[in-house]
C-alpha cells in the first residue's frame, strides 16, 4: 500500500506512556468498594459477581509481574473514533511486555465477529502498519449489540478454541454496558474469560468523575474546528452567506460546544440548554433569526451557526414524542411493518397520545418520517440522518420573511448547509489521542495481568503531560443506572450530557452575546503533529476548562 509522506513520518511517532507503565512492572492500589451511579439495589442484583469492586490505581514497583503468556481478543465496537489503532497497538505492546509469547486476536467488523467466529491474529507486522493512524480498518467495526446468552455462549466457543483468556471491548456507553454484562455472565458461569472496556466515542459523552474523556473527541473536534474556522474566514471574506453547520454527536452537544469554544461562531445551539429552558422549535428558530436581524442592522448579512446533531431529540415536545414512538414501534413492530408506507404517518398519528400526535403532525414530512424509521441496534433514533441544518435554515428564512413584512428586518439572507461528522471520525489521532489511546490499550493489558474483569481502562490527570497521567481501572458497574430502553428498564452506563453549570458551558455563555454581534472568529487551523508542544499537544478546551473548574 502506498503511503503519504505524513503517514511515513507519523509511523515513527512513539506515543508517551505514563511513567508508572514504563517497564510494565505495576502493582495495584485497591480503593474502597464502589457503588453504581444510581439505582444501587437494582444494579447490585443484576451484577452479583462484579458489583462494588474497588477502583484500581497502578503504582510503580520493582517486583516482577506474573509473566505467563496470555491470549487476548479485541473488538472495535460502534462508530469510528481517531486513535482506535493506537489502543490496539498499546494493548499488543502491553501483553508482549507481560510475556513475549502472548498473542492478540482481533474479531472482525465489531461484536458480530465474536459471535460469528470471524477473527484474525494481529502480528507485529500488522500492528506496525497501523500505529498512529486513524480509522478502525485494522479489523473493522460494527454495531451488533452483544446482549443474549446465545451470543455470549457462541462467543465463548471461539474464545475457548483460541485459548483466549481476556477480551477487550473498545466502545461507547452502550458497548461498555454490554462489556459489563458479558463480564458478569462469564464470571457467573466460571468461563475464565476476563472482559475489559475502553472508553471510545467522538461524541465525548462517555465521561464522568472517573473517566475524564472518551478517546477520539479531541481529534474529531480539532478536525471540525479547522474546517469551521476555514468557513468562518470564507464567510468573513465574501460577506454574503449564513452557514448552518450541523455537527455530529448523537445525543450530547459536547462536540458543538468544544467547536464553539475553539472557533467563536456567531451562534451555537446547545441541546441541553434548549431542553432545560423547555424551548420549542419555534423559539430556537427565533433565537437564530434575532441574530440574523441584529447583524443585518450592522450591515453584516453573514454568519455561522453551529447545530448539534442531537438537537431535535432535546426539544421537550419532540423528546416526549420520540419516547412514545420508541415504545410504540417496539411493542407493535410487526403491525407497523405491515402498514403501507403511504399510510404509516396516519397509523402513527392514530396510535399516539393526543399531545404527541399533534407534535408529530406538525413536523415537516421528512423529519417525521426519519423519526419513525428503523432504530440502531441500541434503540436510538438515527439522528445523523435528520437534516436539522436545512430544517432550521428554512424556518429561519420564513421567520425573516415575516419580519420583513412587519418592517423589522431589512437585510439579505442566503444560507449554505454543512454536516461535519464522518470527516473527523477517522482522522490520524492528534498527539493527545495518540498518547491517550496507546496508554489506554497498555493499561488494559495491565488490568488483564492483574486478573480483574468488568473494568474500564482509565487514565487520569489528562491536562498534564502524559508521563504524569494516573493509570488504572474503573469498575464499569460504578457508572451504571437503570434507564428505559425499547420499552423496558435496563442497566446502562449513564450518558454524560453538557452540564449547564459546568465550566465549558459557562465560558461559552459568558462570551456568546459578543460573538453573536461582532466578528470574533478564531481560526484553529489543522492539527499539527510536529512542532512546539503549545501547538501540537494541547488537549481539548472542554477538558482544560473542566479541570480548572474554579477559574471560570
Ligand atoms: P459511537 O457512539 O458508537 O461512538 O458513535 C457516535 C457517532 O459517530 C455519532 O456521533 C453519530 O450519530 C453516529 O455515530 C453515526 O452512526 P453511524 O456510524 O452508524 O452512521
Amino acid at each position: 500500500m502506498e503511503k503519504s509522506p505524513l503517514q511515513k513520518a507519523r509511523a515513527a511517532y512513539k506515543p508517551q506512556l505514563p511513567n508508572v507503565l514504563v517497564g510494565a512492572t505495576v502493582k495495584v492500589a485497591d480503593g474502597e468498594p464502589t457503588q453504581s451511579a444510581g439505582d444501587q439495589e437494582a444494579i447490585k442484583n443484576l451484577f452479583p459477581n462484579t458489583y462494588g469492586l474497588p477502583e484500581i490505581v497502578f503504582e510503580k514497583t520493582t517486583e516482577a509481574v506474573p509473566s505467563k503468556p496470555i491470549n487476548v481478543g479485541v473488538i472495535l465496537s460502534g462508530g469510528q473514533a481517531p486513535g482506535g489503532h493506537n489502543v490496539i497497538s498499546g494493548l499488543f505492546d502491553g501483553i508482549k511486555a507481560i510475556n513475549k509469547d502472548s498473542r492478540l486476536y482481533g474479531f472482525l467488523m465489531g461484536p458480530g465477529g465474536l459471535v460469528d467466529h470471524k477473527y484474525m491474529e494481529l502480528t507485529s507486522k500488522i500492528i506496525d502498519e497501523y500505529r498512529n493512524t486513524g480509522g478502525f480498518d485494522i479489523i473493522g467495526s460494527g454495531r451488533t449489540k452483544l446482549e443474549t446468552k446465545e451470543q455470549f455462549d457462541k462467543g465463548l466457543e471461539i474464545l475457548r478454541e483460541l485459548d483466549i483468556k481476556a477480551l477487550v471491548i473498545i466502545g461507547g456507553d452502550d458497548s461498555n454496558t454490554n462489556a459489563a454484562i458479558l463480564a458478569e455472565y462469564y464470571k457467573a458461569i466460571g468461563a475464565g474469560v476476563q472482559v475489559i472496556g475502553v472508553p471510545k466515542t467522538i461524541d465525548g459523552d462517555l465521561k464522568n468523575s472517573v473517566i475524564e474523556t472518551s478517546f477520539g473527541f479531541d481529534t474529531a473536534t480539532k478536525v471540525y474546528s479547522e474546517v469551521i474556522g476555514n468557513i468562518q474566514r470564507d464567510c468573513n471574506s465574501a460577506k454574503k452567506y449564513w452557514h448552518f453547520i450541523k455537527l455530529m454527536g448523537r445525543s450530547a452537544s459536547h462536540i458543538a460546544l468544544e467547536c464553539a469554544l475553539q472557533c467563536q461562531p456567531n451562534v451555537c445551539i446547545i441541546s441541553e440548554e434548549v431542553e432545560a429552558k423547555n424551548m420549542t422549535l419555534g423559539q430556537v428558530v427565533d433565537e437564530i433569526a434575532q441574530a440574523v436581524v441584529k447583524r443585518a442592522e450592522n450591515g453584516k448579512n453573514y454568519g455561522v451557526v453551529l447545530i448539534p446533531e442531537g438537537l431535535i431529540e432535546f426539544i421537550p415536545a419532540v423528546k416526549s414524542l420520540i419516547a412514545e414512538l420508541n415504545d410504540l414501534l417496539a411493542a407493535k413492530a410487526a403491525e407497523f411493518a405491515a402498514v403501507a408506507p403511504e399510510d404509516q404517518r396516519q397509523w402513527i398519528i392514530d396510535h399516539l397520545s393526543e399531545a404527541n400526535a399533534a407534535t408529530y403532525a406538525s413536523l415537516p414530512a421528512g423529519v417525521a418520517r426519519q423519526l419513525s424509521l428503523d432504530r440502531d441496534p441500541h434503540g436510538n433514533v438515527q439522528v445523523s440522518l435528520i437534516e436539522t441544518e436545512k430544517l432550521l435554515s428554512e424556518m429561519v428564512g420564513k421567520r425573516l420573511a415575516e419580519l420583513k413584512e412587519e418592517g423589522k428586518y431589512k437585510g439579505k439572507y442566503a444560507a449554505m448547509h454543512h454536516f461535519f461528522g464522518y470527516e473527523g471520525r477517522c482522522a490520524d489521532p492528534s498527539n493527545f489521542d495518540a498518547n491517550y489511546c496507546y496508554g489506554l490499550g497498555f493499561t488494559a493489558a495491565m488490568l488483564i495481568a492483574c486478573g480483574v474483569t468488568g473494568y474500564m481502562s482509565s487514565l487520569r490527570n489528562l491536562t498534564f503531560a502524559p508521563v504524569n497521567w494516573v493509570a488504572g481501572g474503573i469498575p464499569i458497574t460504578m457508572m451504571m443506572n437503570m434507564e428505559r430502553r425499547h420499552g423496558e428498564m435496563k442497566p446502562v452506563i449513564r450518558k454524560a450530557l453538557v452540564e449547564l453549570d459546568g465550566a465549558p458551558f459557562l465560558k461559552f455563555a459568558k462570551e456568546r452575546e459578543t460573538w453573536k454581534v461582532e466578528d470574533c472568529y478564531t481560526y484553529p487551523g489543522p492539527i499539527q503533529y510536529f512542532g512546539p508542544a503549545e501547538v501540537c499537544d494541547l488537549p481539548s478546551l472542554t477538558l482544560v476548562y473542566e479541570q480548572k473548574r474554579r477559574k471560570y
